[in-house]
């Protein structure tokens, strides 16, 4: 397997490691990474170490060396698994995923891009118009949602801010006609708050020079650009996306009004509320006068909804005055909320155009897809909140689905008891009990406050293992305040602090703001916010808390992913400070432990039906072929196992390690038994028949 990549270079496969330790594995990923070799096979999954640097392994010519060539053919690279995958789907018409994970700034976007990359150009030979339309707007999408979605994070200069999964869909020639994007929980809170050393969306610093001519009163609010933050070029990526929304197919309008929500948020960040008597009022009251512009409504309408509330009592309906923190909760939840709802929607435009069209591909045509899923990765922060709780929520979800598809289906399939699936796993398990313990605080009436969800976690979790927080652990000193508790994930342990934990799940958004969104006079606005059009009688059901959406969307992607073929590709981040020189033993360790890769290597090796030495093999079945048979002339017995198996024309179901020969199927080695039986047969025939003197 992948052989033809020469030994010092290591191993294209750590299922031929010479045994399976973690030792040998470092030493391989490190020669590999150190050598310029990236990718590394295990099986069929691809392993990969961020090499932080622009490689050129990615260009047309590396393309048509992986195109419809098999997996073992080439050296490793993520083209081979999108071939594979590209290859399964077109010619077994089976719908297949590659799920690429790893933690946060491991290469799982860049990954995605690559592969979405390679499926264009290996697709439409036949240059029809619309397949190539639809490779040009699945492509550009990618430079639209990652300036909306993505962020610079104290992890990753371009990290994912929310999780993506998207289809692509194939005719029956193999030519993607359409896609759909699923967009999961963005981290919308980043628009009012950034840790130390973050940014907000990068949508906010590319647009700067339009969203600031929008702003008729410029109030110190517009971000200004920071020329120290060398990896990003926010005046290029501007044109990019300019031009990508328009390819797309944006009106004019519609790129009007998504300024002007950018607008209107960095304004909203600039409003302040202050009390005169009883009355709360707004202290700088010419920004209201500025967002009244931009989201054309009037004025006084925006200055009521940002100070009251419309209230239901019985069968009145009053307006019931915020106090200051009510009023800075809802103007923060409506920045929040406008900008999930506009990121909401552009994704939604852009499905509008990739869905498949032609109504007959829909229902007659052969229709199969391929998924590919980029998602935020695991991330551990100074301070960790409600939204690493989702993303480190979700990272384990995928682990369990990797353990269930990958590592344990093998398992089974061989029988292979004597390896064992170490249960770090165990931990997400507790995660569902730790979102109903917050919807459950959620859903009481009266007073619920953040405290009141950690008594809750500690009563109900206090012998859990994965679980514990300063009241439970009172001398651990890593818990340094009453409002942190500690989860043991798959991937490490993460303090999570419970402040903002429940406002944050309830997700409130006052009916007042949607319904001031819903009035605009501005058609795109309006479109956004259709719910606006309830008044508040009409307004009963308890909206799902965020958490509870969250885990539904969740379980739905994995039973998604669940029924179809998955191709991995599975992350490493090298090191933490972007070097393309730096191989931290500990920090690579440390993933290749909690991903699982030993154990992967190891089912997969079981998950070879057989394996012999060279000579073993070569002594059972030296008579099914010339090159072989009585003796060979060849420099080794590996090279003549080679050359018998290339003969049969098995050479895609075998693997040559260094003293053995890995067969993979028991087909294969049936027919080799078959065809040994037959020579076999022959030869005491003949054997026979000379004993006899007929010959
Ligand atoms: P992530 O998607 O896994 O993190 P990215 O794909 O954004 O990580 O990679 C982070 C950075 O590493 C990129 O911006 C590149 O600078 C560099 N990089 C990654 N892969 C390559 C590659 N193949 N070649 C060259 N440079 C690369 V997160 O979205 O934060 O979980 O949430
Ligand atoms: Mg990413």
């Amino acid at each position: 397997m992948a052989e033809h990549e020469s030994l010092e270079f290591g191993k294209a496969d750590f299922v031929l490691l010479d045994s399976v330790s973690l030792e040998e594995f470092m030493a391989n990923l490190k020669l590999r990474f150190e050598k310029g070799r990236i990718y590394t096979y295990i099986g069929e999954v691809v392993v990969s170490v961020n090499p932080y640097r622009a490689m050129n392994i990615y260009g047309r010519d590396t393309i048509e060396q992986y195109k419809g060539r098999e997996l073992y053919e080439r050296p490793p690279h993520l083209f081979a698994i999108a071939d594979a995958a590209y290859k399964a789907m077109k010619r077994r018409n089976k719908d297949t995923c590659i799920v690429i994970s790893g933690e946060s700034g491991a290469g799982k976007t860049e990954a995605s891009k690559y592969i979405m990359q390679y499926i264009a150009a290996i697709t439409n030979p036949g240059q029809r118009a619309e397949v190539e339309r639809v490779k040009n707007m699945l492509l550009k999408s990618n430079c639209v949602l990652e300036a909306f979605g993505n962020a610079k994070t104290n992890r990753n200069d371009n990290s994912s801010r929310f999780g993506k999964y998207m289809d692509i869909n194939f005719d029956f020639k193999g030519d993607p006609i359409g896609g759909h994007i699923n967009n999961y929980l963005l981290e919308k809170s980043r628009v009012i708050f950034q840790q130390e050393g973050e940014r907000s969306f990068h949508s906010f610093y590319q647009n700067v020079p339009i969203v600031s001519s929008l702003i008729v009163l410029i109030i110190h609010s517009v971000p200004s650009f920071d020329p120290s933050q060398s990896s990003i070029n926010d005046g290029a990526d501007f044109k990019a996306v300019a031009d990508a929304m328009k390819v797309i197919g944006f009106t004019p309008d519609e790129i009007q009004t998504v300024y002007k929500v950018l607008a209107t948020i960095l304004h909203l960040g600039n409003l302040t509320f202050g009390v005169d008597g009883d009355t709360t009022l707004i202290e700088n009251s010419k920004v209201v006068a500025v967002i009244g512009v931009l989201l054309a409504t009037k004025e006084e309408n925006v200055e009521k909804a940002l100070l009251y509330r419309t209230v239901a009592t019985g069968r009145d309906v009053i307006d019931k005055q915020h106090t200051t923190q009510e009023a800075s909760y809802g103007r923060d939840a409506l920045a929040k909320a406008m900008y999930e709802r506009m990121f909401c929607w552009i994704v939604g435009r852009i499905n509008d155009v990739i869905e498949v069209k032609n109504y007959d591909a829909k229902v007659h045509g052969k229709n199969t897809v391929i998924g590919v899923l980029d998602i935020y990765g695991f991330e551990i922060f100074q301070n960790n909140s409600f939204e690493q709780f989702c993303i480190n929520y979700c990272n384990e979800k995928l682990q369990q689905l990797f353990i269930q598809l990958v590592l344990r289906q093998e398992q089974e399939e061989y029988h292979c008891n004597d390896i064992l699936i170490p249960c770090f796993l165990s931990a997400w398990l507790q995660h569902k009990g730790i979102f109903s313990v917050l919807d459950e605080a959620c859903m009481n009436v009266g007073k619920v406050t953040d405290e009141v969800f950690l008594q809750g976690l500690n009563s109900k979790l206090a012998k859990h293992a994965h679980y514990t927080s300063r009241k439970l652990s009172p001398t651990d000193k890593s818990l340094e305040f009453d409002r942190d508790f500690r989860i043991r994930h798959y991937a490490g342990d993460v303090m999570y602090s419970v402040v903002g934990f429940i406002d944050k799940n309830k997700d409130t958004l006052f009916q007042d703001f949607k319904r001031l969104l819903y009035n605009s006079s501005n058609p795109v606005l309006k479109m956004m916010w259709p719910e606006g059009k309830l008044s508040i009688t009409e307004v009963t059901k308890r909206p799902l808390t965020a958490a509870t959406l969250f885990k539904n969307s969740m379980i739905a992607l994995v039973e998604n992913l669940a029924c179809k073929e998955p191709y991995y590709v599975r992350c490493i981040k090298p090191n933490d400070v972007k070097s393309p020189l730096l191989f931290e033993h500990e920090r690579c360790r440390h993933q290749v432990e909690y991903l699982g890769l030993l154990e992967n290597v190891r089912v997969r090796r079981a998950g070879f039906a057989n394996r012999q030495d060279y000579p073993r093999f070569l002594q059972r079945y030296k008579m099914i072929s010339e090159f072989t048979w009585p003796n060979h002339d060849l420099p080794s017995d590996k090279e003549a196992v080679k050359r018998l198996v290339q003969g049969c024309g098995f050479e895609h179901d075998v693997a040559y390690g260094k003293t053995k020969v890995f067969v993979r199927t028991p087909r294969t080695l049936f027919c080799l038994e078959e065809q040994r039986d037959e020579m076999v047969g022959r030869i005491v025939l003949f054997l026979q028949k000379v004993w006899r003197g007929t010959i």
